[in-house]
């Protein structure tokens, strides 16, 4: 059985191959992405065993990214099939900043997922389950997946821990017509783990401090506040740990979080410490960093370990 379960929308992504708009690009190429089944190939790639978990439709798209996560030693041997609904499908558009993704997901397979799901025998065996904010925005069966995956704080929560990246996807809430901080604020209360940008935490509840944001989001065990280039800032069990970010070419930043997520989720399942956990964090983001796919290769383990093992003065 997975280690780690992730759950969540996964589409063919068409992307050009330069910095050039995509309007103006005369060739694209097909690749896959997702947030949740990238953090799933990160730890497949760190050495661990990762399930993704959802719904495809009955076409060449989801062939591929059934074909491309297996490649990755993503164990998808839960993800079903939809005949009727196709998979979704989004876009690149790099720009001078940021690349602008557009989305064609709309009634894709993965928006039937409902909370029927979370009875599967893979999630309860699980150590960890992964989630993202973004599953939350894309039907109402969704969110309620998410929430009988993520049951409110009762003290006799059994069962795997759950791993929640906010992952805020502003065009998929303006869609939904649902207020994001209303419904995300209580999902990430509720995780075990939590990932959030410092950015997003901003945008969303008007909080821009670390030590605030680990306050509002408090009642989670474990708070991982990440601020991009800066560094990443966890709250466990009342310790705060800084680790500074690996200074690194930034080719498009796409996937950098989720494979944050996975580099820490895999130190998790090592038992290393905090600072360990951060840092493995860094080191996958920083390859996912300087890559244009969503999902980078990882540096071997002999390497990544050989950075967990250097000395504090020595990193970064
Ligand atoms: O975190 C990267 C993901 O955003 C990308 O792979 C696609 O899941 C995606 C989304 O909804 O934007």
């Amino acid at each position: 059985p997975a280690d780690v379960v992730c759950v969540g929308e996964t589409m063919a992504v068409l992307a050009p191959p330069d910095s050039r708009p995509l309007a103006e690009q005369p060739a694209l190429s097909l690749g896959i992405g997702g947030a949740e089944s990238n953090v799933a190939c990160g730890l497949a790639g760190l050495g661990h065993r990762a399930a993704w978990v959802s719904r495809l439709g009955d076409d060449p798209f989801g062939r591929r990214i059934l074909a491309e996560l297996g490649a990755r030693g993503v164990d998808v041997s839960a993800v079903e099939t939809d005949p009727e609904r196709p998979t979704g499908v989004y876009f690149k558009d790099p720009g001078p900043d940021h690349t602008r993704t557009h989305y064609y997901r709309r009634g894709s397979a993965a928006t039937g997922m409902g909370p029927e799901l979370a009875r599967r025998p893979a999630l309860r065996r699980a150590r960890i389950v992964h989630l993202s904010g973004v599953a939350a925005a894309l039907s109402d069966s969704c969110a309620r997946l998410l929430e009988a995956l993520l049951p409110e704080r009762d003290g006799a929560r059994r069962g795997p821990a759950v791993s929640f990246d906010v992952n805020h996807r502003p065009a998929l809430w303006r869609a939904a017509g649902t207020d994001a901080a209303r419904a995300l604020l209580p999902l990430a209360r509720a995780a075990d783990i939590v990932f959030v940008g410092r950015d997003e935490a901003e945008a969303l509840w008007g909080t821009a401090r670390p030590d605030d944001i680990a306050d509002l989001l408090g009642p989670a065990p474990v708070v991982v506040v990440k601020d991009a280039e800066h560094g990443a800032t966890s709250y466990a069990k009342g310790v705060r740990t800084f680790v500074p970010s690996l200074p690194t070419k930034v080719v498009e930043p796409v996937g950098a979080g989720d494979a944050f997520a996975a580099g820490y989720l895999a130190a998790v399942l090592e038992d290393r410490d905090e600072r360990a956990r951060l840092r493995l964090g860094h080191l996958a983001a920083a390859a996912a960093l300087r890559t244009r796919d969503d999902v980078p290769v990882l540096p071997p383990r002999v390497e990544t370990d050989a950075f967990l093992a250097l000395s504090d003065a020595a990193w970064a």
